[in-house]
């Protein structure tokens, strides 16, 4: 049985990617960080008494924390290290860049660090990220020049280059997928897809009436999540290690994704959505859409889910949660409305 450490479970990509090894046999150790409210909600349903047999081990640990890294790759010996776990948010980013950096950027130097003092013998994914591209024009492939635009993506930038160059210089089978925006019912609820299918569901239930936004003009190619988690596992599957761009190729502005959520619904965006400067960024990231040729060649990845596809499936899946939780009591009127 293949053994996979996945740091971040507990986020979008970390509880899809769990599911997908899972299913394939994999023995999964999923890390997460202590906090003082549950955080496990997306990976609940594959906990199991961990006095039964189990195949998701879950452990603490944190990517600030290089020492209980190192003590738990030797402990594990995993076949695969899949490095998912970082602060995400870009716009938070500006707020809180030395944490940013730390996490992201040295946090994935700590795990490469552990995996070579320790000498464990494991194939490395690191989440890299289509921000990375910033100012580049598109199409955006692996040989565009990386112009990053926020303390996230220079923060991502050091932690591809360090992948590559443990590549280059201890011979590691270490490999960055080249994510472009990815989204699905699971996605954190401040990130604008989530963030707007969440507002119309509240919105069509009948308790809040306007959704605060920042730039509509940005462009981005989004996907379906689970698509993406499927890349990640094929890079590891390759005899040699490598760098790969992933997108459906597709851009969509803002404003298109608010127009699809809204008319789906029934509803005009125009009678609900406000412009705040609170959203918008120090420097903004334009245009990102991806060339994924290498991936289809060499990979044969093919995204399975259209923008409209992901638009409904996230609409759909925020409609069913609010609806279950304005009869159960749960959700607030007001509540969330300036995530
Ligand atoms: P996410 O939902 O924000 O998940 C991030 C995960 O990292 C969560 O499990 C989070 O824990 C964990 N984490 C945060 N700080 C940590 C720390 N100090 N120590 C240990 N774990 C920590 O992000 P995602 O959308 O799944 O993305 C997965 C990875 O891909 C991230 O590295 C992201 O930057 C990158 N990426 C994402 C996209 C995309 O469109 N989704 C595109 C390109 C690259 P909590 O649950 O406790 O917060
Ligand atoms: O949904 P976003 O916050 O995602 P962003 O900044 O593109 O970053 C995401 O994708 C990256 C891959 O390219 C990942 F690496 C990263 O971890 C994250 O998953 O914002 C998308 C666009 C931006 O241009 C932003 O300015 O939406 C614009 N936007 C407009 N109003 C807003 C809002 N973004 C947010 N979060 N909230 C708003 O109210």
């Amino acid at each position: 049985m293949k053994k996979a450490i996945i740091t971040g479970c507990t986020g979008q990509d970390g509880s899809y990617l769990a599911e997908f090894l899972l299913q394939r046999g994999y023995e999964v150790h999923g890390f997460k960080r202590r906090s003082s409210s549950l955080n496990t909600e997306r990976i609940d349903h594959l906990y199991r008494d961990l006095h039964e047999p189990t195949q998701f081990i879950p452990h603490f640990a944190d990517l600030g924390d290089g020492s209980s890294l190192a003590t738990l790759l030797y402990e594990i010996r995993p076949d695969e290290v899949y490095n998912l776990a970082a602060q995400s948010h870009v716009k938070v980013s500006f707020e809180i860049p030395e944490y940013t950096a730390d996490i992201v950027g040295t946090g994935t130097l700590r795990i490469l660090e552990a995996i070579r003092r320790t000498g464990v013998q494991c194939r490395f994914y690191q989440a890299s990220s289509s921000e990375m591209f910033g100012s580049s024009p598109p199409p955006q492939n692996e040989t565009t020049a990386l112009h990053p635009r926020s303390p996230y993506a220079c923060s991502k930038t050091f932690a591809h280059n360090i992948t590559v160059n443990y590549r280059e210089s201890y011979g590691f089978h270490a490999s960055n997928g080249i994510l472009f925006n990815h989204e699905s019912p699971r996605r954190g609820e401040t990130f604008v897809t989530r963030k707007i299918t969440r507002a119309v569901a509240r919105i069509k239930h009948g308790i809040q009436s306007t959704l605060y936004l920042g730039n509509l003009e940005a462009r981005r190619d989004w996907g379906y999540a689970p698509d993406y988690v499927r890349a990640m596992w094929l890079m590891l599957q390759q005899d040699a290690p490598g760098d790969y761009v992933v997108g459906t190729g597709e851009a969509h502005t803002v404003r298109e994704f608010v127009e699809a959520a809204f008319s789906y619904v029934g509803l005009d965006w125009k009678d609900h959505v406000v412009i705040d400067p609170h959203y918008f960024r120090p420097a903004e990231v334009d245009f990102l859409q991806a060339d994924a040729t290498k991936a289809r060649r060499v990979l044969g990845w093919e995204p399975t889910t259209s923008f409209r596809q992901l638009v409904r499936i996230m609409v759909e899946a925020d409609l069913q949660d609010i609806g279950q939780r304005v009869r159960g009591g749960f959700e607030q009127i007001g509540a969330g409305a300036h995530v």
